[in-house]
């Protein structure tokens, strides 16, 4: 691999040589030394990419890319320029929307449908903050007399970005585009299983006319480039989505330098489920929440907590949803594809299994087909009700798995909601007003959904965890602030 030539492929449909994806340092396409990463479809099991793998040198050449990007054009631009570079850069991930989503769709293996739906939420992720890059105005403080203070708005400098493969697009939005409109130079390291689209939109993003160093992607596995973007001594911000162990991990490495850290570190996200609750649209809901991306999302619905006299009414109609749940491929285009990879596929069988030697009843599962035995496929289940101490509902299981327990009162759905470690999102199915408002109020977590259930929702609500899903808030406005500090200028003139 020679690091002069462009490693950017020109089209995925090279059936002999695969494409090979490189870094992007300073808009430079850059290989490593170190032998590619393969690229497998989780649909079929086949390799069909390369990913550059990279390591502390990739990771030293793209902070100062992003360094050199802070003291150079990107460091002078306006505020309004920002923005509408974003915006450009929007538009063009709308008019790719069809071949951004078919490489998605292969890397990740979700329905097609759904990686086109990723798509325009990163479109919408750059077209929110870009739109607001602008509209970010300081304060005036009056003080003693004979003095103007003035706080302003600031970037932090280098933000750091380690993210996950279950989103790789979305995440990309997420994590960057705040960082960017407030004028940040940011270093991305994505997940290794899952993240082409990633350099697809750095590719997108020099044609748009982002100026070298603001934005760099180093790929390669999390201890050999993840870790060393984590302690470096020059990043001024660091953002983690994944798992709780690497975000502890994450959050020593930020106190190694004393950087803000933001971590997103999933959950076990219950719906609470009333008797006087629209029960035909709950079950629908309780089961697109926990099957949507192949229940790999961080705040998949994966627990159902419901009144005990409808207990089984009200699962039966769940399981009807589920079976009628479509399997498949990408081309597919069904309700749910495989999980990442063989680790993810076993360690949701392993789930399943065990709640079966636990005993613990099954209510519905929906079967692959054979035709599909290549891909790292599993069947959507649920079970219940299932005792709070059962690992299904105490773990985070990352598959299409539900878990249901019964309650009596709302004290003890309560109790039931806030009986995990995480506290990311909730969902509260009632017709009572009073009620809805008593459970938003007391459910511990970081959103909660009356009657609704958006899976994080979209780019203008705030977004985070309390307890152990990390802290710090991504989305909305407050976003900006996250990855900005600010100046408190005194002016004494007497
Ligand atoms: O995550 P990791 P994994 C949960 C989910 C899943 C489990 C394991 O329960 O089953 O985590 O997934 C990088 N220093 N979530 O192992 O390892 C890694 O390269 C710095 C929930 O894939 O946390 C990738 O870019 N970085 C979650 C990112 O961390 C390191 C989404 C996430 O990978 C690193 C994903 C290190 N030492 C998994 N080690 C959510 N909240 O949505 C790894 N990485």
């Amino acid at each position: 691999l020679n690091s002069e030539r462009s490693l950017f492929p020109a089209s995925l449909s090279q059936a002999e040589s695969l494409p090979v994806y490189g870094h992007l340092i300073g808009n430079r396409w850059v290989a490593s030394a170190q032998p590619p990463l393969a690229v497998v479809a989780p649909a079929t099991g086949e390799r069909f990419a390369w990913l550059a793998r990279g390591g502390a040198s990739e990771i030293d050449a793209a902070v100062a890319a992003a360094r050199a990007a802070l003291d150079g054009e990107w460091g002078r631009m306006t505020a309004a320029d920002r923005g509408r570079l974003m915006l450009r850069f929007a538009q063009k991930v709308l008019d790719n929307v069809e071949r951004l989503a078919w490489i998605e769709a292969h890397d990740t293996g979700k329905p097609i449908s759904q990686a086109r739906n990723d798509m325009r939420a990163v479109a919408r992720y750059f077209e929110f903050y870009g739109g607001a890059a602008d509209k970010v105005h300081g304060e005036v403080i009056p003080y003693l007399n004979g003095y103007n203070v003035t706080v302003v708005r600031e970037p932090l400098g280098v933000t750091a970005h380690v993210t996950p493969w279950n989103y790789p697009a979305q995440m990309f939005g997420r994590s960057l585009a705040p960082a960017l409109a407030m004028g940040n130079a940011t270093v991305l390291k994505p997940a290794e299983e899952a993240c082409l689209v990633c350099l697809e939109f750095g590719a997108l993003a020099v044609e748009a006319g982002f100026p070298a160093g603001a934005l760099n992607i180093v790929t390669g596995l999390g201890e050999e480039a993840g870790a060393p973007l984590s302690k470096h001594p020059d990043i001024n911000f660091l953002s983690f989505t994944g798992s709780p162990e690497v975000g502890r991990l994450i959050q020593e490495a930020a106190a190694i330098h004393h950087v803000p850290v933001v971590l997103e570190l999933g959950g076990k996200s219950p719906q609470v489920v009333f008797a006087d609750a629209d029960l035909e649209a709950a079950a629908a809901t309780v089961c697109k929440a926990i099957t949507q991306n192949t229940g790999q999302t961080c705040s998949a619905g994966s627990r159902v907590l419901v009144e005990r006299p409808i207990f089984d009414k009200f699962m039966g109609m769940v399981a009807s949803n589920f079976e009628k749940l479509r399997i498949g491929r990408p081309e597919d285009d069904t309700d749910l594809g495989p999980v990442i990879n063989q680790t993810q596929q076993k360690r949701v069988l392993d789930f399943i299994e065990g709640a079966q030697r636990d005993g613990v009843p099954l209510i519905a599962q929906a079967k692959p087909d054979a035709s599909l035995s290549g891909g790292y496929f599993v069947p959507p289940t649920v079970f219940g009700p299932v005792a709070a101490d059962n690992a299904i509902v105490c773990q985070e299981i990352f598959g299409p798995v539900l878990a249901a327990q019964e309650f009596d009162s709302e004290d003890e759905a309560v109790a039931l909601a806030n009986g995990t470690e995480f506290g990311l999102v909730a969902g509260v199915w009632t017709r009572d007003g009073a009620r809805q408002q008593r459970l938003a109020k007391r459910i511990v977590s970081g959103q909660v959904f009356v009657n609704c259930y958006g899976a994080g929702g979209g780019v203008e609500l705030p977004f985070g965890g309390t307890k152990r899903s990390g802290h710090g808030r991504e989305k909305g406005l407050m976003a900006l602030e996250e990855v900005s500090t600010t100046k408190t200028v005194v002016n004494y003139h007497g």
